[in-house]
């Protein structure tokens, strides 16, 4: 007699490197002239090569985005590299409903989870694998690869967060992390140099 019948899951990942299979995969792609304004030495990015890849990310969206009560799903490879001595970094974003949370995790290689609160407080947690963060409300995230290979972490947060990239294209985050002596320095901006070059 037949009860029930098992389904196959909609969805699998990669337990190696969090890659998505899923019908509602989205693929984003990110070169370093996307986002070479968020660094803070242009002239140093002037003399790379604008079409290298800087990030990719894998966003399973199994509702619309914006519905409240959902969740997403999203895996980041974050490639090494440094503009100036400033390395590769996400964009990084509020998100637009300001109350809503994310975890993000550490898979693959060394990263630099940078975070900054309302009030412009920055602060930095180390990721690894098997690093797991919280992100409360109201606080900006972006993530740094402070390793030599492909930094690859996991992201969940609400369907209905929305991506706030506005206010740091604006006036970015108020600290840097840069390599010094080859070591990852969070270097506070000058309050005087804190506007950005548009995105
Ligand atoms: C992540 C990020 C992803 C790429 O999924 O969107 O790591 O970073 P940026 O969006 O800052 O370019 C997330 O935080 N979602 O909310
Ligand atoms: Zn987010």
């Amino acid at each position: 007699m037949k009860l029930f019948e098992i389904n196959p899951p909609i969805t699998e990942i990669d337990l190696g490197d969090y890659s998505i299979r899923s019908k509602e995969v989205v693929e984003q792609f990110r070169s370093l002239k996307d986002i070479h304004s968020i660094f803070k030495n242009q002239s140093s990015y002037e003399k790379m090569d604008p079409n290298q890849v800087a990030y990719t990310v894998q966003y399973w969206l199994p509702v619309k985005e914006g519905t409240e009560g959902g969740l997403f799903w999203g895996t980041t490879n974050l490639h090494p590299g440094k503009v100036g001595g400033e390395y590769f970094m996400t964009k990084g974003h509020f998100h637009s409903n300001a109350s809503r949370a994310e975890f993000y995790w550490g898979v693959q290689s060394k990263g630099a989870l940078i975070l900054m609160d309302e009030n412009r407080n920055t602060w930095v947690e180390e990721m690894y694998p098997g690093s797991l963060h919280y992100i409360p409300g109201s606080v900006a995230h972006r993530v740094a690869n402070i390793g030599d290979g492909i930094l690859i972490f996991g992201a969940c947060w609400p369907s209905d967060s929305g991506h706030d990239y506005a206010s740091i294209a604006e006036n970015g985050f108020s600290a840097r992390l840069m390599e010094v002596d080859g070591k990852p320095v969070l270097i506070k901006e000058d309050e005087q140099e804190t506007s950005f070059p548009s995105m």
